[in-house]
């Protein structure tokens, strides 16, 4: 049996009695917070989506049904389970039901397709995946069979959907209300007798891609009830809070920032959207009296040039946007109370840990212009230079961090731990930044290997290493190239075998065979005789980025 701390670096022990001294972990699991929530607010509503409305009482029903029936599956305490959901009820009973049983969910994305999903499975040792039966014309479930035929360890296909094959799980059905009180009092006993250690990994989150794998973030339950109560504290949620999800529940921001687990840890309600389409999202901020909600710059953007062109959003109960995930335009941000009218929050997260948040109340200056500063006292930030020494206030440095809840290490990396951590356990996040004289952030740029296409996140190895496989390529570099909508896309510089030639169908022939994610897929190939490099005799990528800037703006 594999213990459940493996793979996982620890705080060191003299950090974690300061953060329980200090009150910050609680030693308490997810679930306990959750439950306690629940039973102060037992007949008020939880979960809103489309028809379904669940009550805090109902949804802990179904989720201590659900921790029971997934035991009877022989899922328990520490196993992994790939979640792939869509934003609905089933996400939210389902990953209440991992906390209380101390499952521990790998939040995939709807986007993620075969070379991600199987690389998740096997990396977590996944017994088990949650999908859609079929999502956006994708068939989320006949590539869990090929998952499950290529792992034999991957022993359930937990489907969400009216086609469940033969042989799946009918997710609906798991996560079903339990058949009576009596039926209802045996599952919560049991639960309540048997929570997770507070200290245990409660999720893994996915990093936001610098290398050629992505990495798994482990999420203590410790760590991450902190992140999303005290993200509450900072956004102003309470039991009047209405919160609505439209962007993949799977992300951080979302997800906790406060998102679905704060507003469910203060007793207010969240409703859940499949998708940002604004005409959507408006009717349904009117119909559920939404009053706060998280969305990225390119959606903010969508929304603001919706509502000054209709003006059809009846907003009038929003009373805040957050905003994060890519750099806001200060420009954009001036619009945001005029046009929606609500305060805008900029956040400036990472899956691994440290956000940073404006405060409701500052001045707007502050609101449109910079990306607001750490969540808690207890977080420590520094802005350095390439040999780790601060940097002069008011200069850009690169963003090390730690924290009561910033990982000490990715699952399973050793390698990749070595870089992205100093040898004192600060997080490098690769963001470059500037610190105003009230210690708020403005994000410049970043120093590490990634594009930013409209808040996900893209290595450029990964990418890199993908075109490889097209024998025509002797060299590739892919790099952000700019743009209106989604602020960044992938581009693909290459400089083709002698003779061969090679076009962007080709390149997106290679990247369907191989099962990508189609957010990953380059949007503009160049091809080249070579590529500049920098004296060290590394391709230098700052060259092509401003290479291809230039040539967007001369119209290609
Ligand atoms: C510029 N860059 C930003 C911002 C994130 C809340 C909000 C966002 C995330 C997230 C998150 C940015 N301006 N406002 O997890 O809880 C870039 C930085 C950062 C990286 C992290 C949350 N907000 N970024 O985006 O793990 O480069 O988390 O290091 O996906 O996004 O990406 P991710």
């Amino acid at each position: 049996v594999r213990p459940i701390s493996e793979g996982i670096v620890p705080w060191p022990a003299e950090l974690a009695d300061r953060f329980t001294a200090a009150g910050y972990w609680e030693g308490e699991s997810l679930g306990h917070h959750l439950w306690a929530a629940a039973d102060a607010h037992a007949g008020e509503t939880a979960v809103v989506d489309g028809e379904v409305r669940l009550t805090y009482a109902e949804l802990v029903a179904r989720a201590d049904a659900a921790a029971s029936r997934l035991r009877d599956l022989g899922i328990g305490s520490g196993d992994r389970i790939v979640v792939q959901l869509p934003n609905g009820w089933e996400f939210v009973v389902l990953t209440m039901a991992c906390f209380r049983a101390g499952i521990v969910p790998v939040m995939a994305l709807p986007g993620h397709r075969r070379h991600e999903m199987s690389y998740f499975v096997a990396h977590a040792e996944a017994v088990a995946v949650a999908v859609p039966d079929v999502l956006k014309d994708f068939d989320h479930q006949r590539l869990a069979l090929d998952l499950a035929a290529e792992h034999p360890g991957l022993r359930h296909l937990l489907v969400a959907g009216e086609h469940v094959a033969e042989g799946s799980v009918d997710l609906r059905a798991l996560c079903a209300a339990p058949a009576d009180d009596a039926e209802a009092a045996a599952h919560r006993a049991r639960w309540d007798a048997e929570q997770p250690a507070s200290s245990d990994v409660a999720l893994f989150l996915l990093s936001g891609g610098t290398t050629g794998i992505p990495k798994l973030i482990p999420r203590s339950h410790d760590d991450y009830a902190f992140n999303a109560k005290e993200s509450t504290k900072v956004c102003g949620f309470d039991a009047d809070t209405v919160y609505l999800v439209s962007i993949p529940v799977t992300h951080n921001f979302p997800l906790a920032c406060p998102g679905v687990l704060g507003t469910l840890l203060v007793g207010g309600t969240v409703v859940m959207l499949p998708s940002p389409s604004p005409a959507r999202a408006f009717a349904t901020i009117e119909r559920e009296g939404v009053t706060h909600t998280a969305v990225v710059p390119a959606v903010a953007k969508r929304w603001i040039d919706e509502q000054a062109a209709s003006r059809t959003g009846q907003l009038a109960s929003l009373r805040v946007l957050q905003v994060g995930g890519s750099r806001l335009a200060d420009d954009v941000a001036r619009r945001v109370p005029g046009t929606l009218g609500c305060t805008l929050q900029q956040v400036f997260g990472m899956a691994e840990g440290l956000l940073n948040y404006t405060r409701l109340d500052d001045p707007e200056e502050v609101i449109f212009t910079t990306q607001g500063r750490p969540m808690s006292a207890a977080d420590q930030v520094l802005l350095v230079d390439e040999h780790d020494n601060p940097v002069p206030q008011g200069t850009p440095g690169s963003l090390i961090t730690q924290g009561p809840y910033t990982l000490r290490g990715y699952y399973r990396a050793e390698e990749q731990n070595a870089r992205a951590f100093t040898t004192d356990g600060w997080y490098r996040s690769g963001d470059i930044c500037r610190m105003d004289e009230m210690g708020n952030l403005i994000v410049e740029g970043r120093d590490k290997d990634m594009i930013n296409r409209g808040g996900e996140k893209i290595s450029a190895e990964e990418v890199e290493n993908l075109v490889y496989q097209l024998p025509a390529v002797r060299l590739v570099a892919a790099v952000a190239m700019p743009d209106d909508v989604l602020g960044e896309r992938v581009c693909v510089y290459v400089v083709p075998h002698d003779g061969a030639t090679l076009t962007l169908q080709e390149v997106h022939g290679a990247m369907e065979a191989a099962g990508v994610a189609r957010y990953k897929w380059p949007e503009h190939l160049e091809v080249t005789d070579e590529l500049p490099t920098t004296k060290v005799g590394k391709i230098n990528k700052k060259a092509l980025r401003s290479d291809i800037a230039d040539r967007l703006a001369a119209g290609l």
